[in-house]
């Protein structure tokens, strides 16, 4: 059995695996997944991953209190419905409740669906309708929605806490492995960067009445490097990376690009993401550390697309990606071994 090292208390993702215990539901998740992969495999289509939504880190084994994040899950949801129109099947790995494609359109708190609805009573038995100036957007979003579900184009996946994450995202990688460079990893969820393992955790609701709490937590194992490494070596794999330090976006994006070798980083301000994005990533003459190129995607807070509807910057990423993707499919393959 694998331990965990108390000095140092850094977890390699052996360790983590081998001492924090599945999620319950992992089998019957993994067996979804693995039949949608192959359907998609079959019909020959591309399949992304999006991860979406930030993950809680629970203080207690029967939690009652954790550590979370700010995200909705916006640029998830976003980028799939952009997904799912390039002509991907998606696979969407998102925070319990956090946004979803179609359904992020009528948000609970900024757009409640009931706003959308009316009741019309002039026959006998009263209809509902939709409100007249919401009619054409309720009608293309449904349309979308309903032709992505007819075409089973969608799969959904839930995590709630940290571990949930770490464990789902290695069993979908694996599947996904079978698709080779048809695999694209759009990691946007908001990970934690530290946890509590269980072996650490109060059993119980913790006591208050002693002074302050002091919490020690211990590092989130690097994932990306044996989902690069071992898990998915074929898969395009793009990363973000958020900060709120304007002056430590490109280094710290470019550090990640480096560090684990992967395709692409996508760096975001907390305060501009809407607005802003760099890709990071090597340039076409090799791994030298000196070829890495930051491109800038820019939408202005005005900005509307070709149907009058808000810009979304989400749909300048997707066309980027989709692209860069193509290309590494279309790509020289390595050669066989011997
Ligand atoms: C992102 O940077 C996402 O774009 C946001 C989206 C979380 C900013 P919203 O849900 O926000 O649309 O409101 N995701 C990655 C964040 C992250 O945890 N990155 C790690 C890091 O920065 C690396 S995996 O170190």
């Amino acid at each position: 059995m694998t331990t965990i090292d108390s000095q140092q208390s850094l977890f390699s993702a052996e360790s983590y695996f081998g001492t924090q215990t599945p999620p319950p539901t992992l089998d019957q998740d993994i067996a979804g997944v693995r039949s949608f992969v192959h359907r998609q495999r079959d019909l020959g289509r591309k399949v992304v991953l999006v991860t979406s939504g930030g993950t809680t880190v629970p203080l207690e084994l029967n939690v009652v209190r954790f550590l979370d994040n700010f995200s909705a899950g916006t640029r998830g949801a976003t980028s799939a419905e952009y997904f799912l129109k390039a002509g991907y099947a998606v696979i969407f790995m998102h925070r319990q409740f956090s946004l979803q494609p179609f359904s992020r359109h009528y948000s609970h708190s900024t757009n409640p669906f009931l706003d959308f609805l009316e009741i019309e009573t002039t026959a006998d038995t009263p209809r509902i309708t939709a409100t007249p100036s919401k009619y054409d957007h309720l009608l293309e979003v449904l349309t979308a929605y309903k032709s992505v579900q007819q075409a089973g184009l969608l799969h959904t996946l839930t995590f709630v806490t940290i571990n949930d994450y770490l464990w789902l995202l290695r069993a979908v990688s694996q599947e996904l492995s079978v698709l080779g460079r048809n695999a694209l990893y759009y990691l946007a969820a908001a990970v934690s960067d530290f946890f509590l393992p269980r072996q650490k955790m109060s059993e119980h609701k913790i006591q208050s009445g002693k002074g302050s709490l002091l919490i020690e937590m211990d590092q989130v194992p690097k994932i990306l490097q044996p989902l690069i490494d071992e898990w998915t070596p074929d898969g395009f794999i793009v990363s973000f990376k958020l900060e709120t330090d304007p002056a430590l976006l490109v280094p710290k994006a470019r550090g990640a690009l480096e560090r684990y070798g992967h395709h692409l980083v996508i760096g975001n301000d907390l305060h501009r993401r809407k607005y802003e994005v760099v890709f990071v990533s090597r340039g076409h003459h090799g791994s030298a550390a000196s070829d890495v190129t930051a491109h800038w995607l820019r939408i202005s807070a005005d900005a509307v697309d070709a149907r009058g509807h808000a810009k979304e910057i989400e749909e300048d990423i997707v066309a980027e990606l989709s692209k860069r993707h193509q290309a590494w499919v279309d790509g020289p393959q390595p050669r066989p071994p011997g």
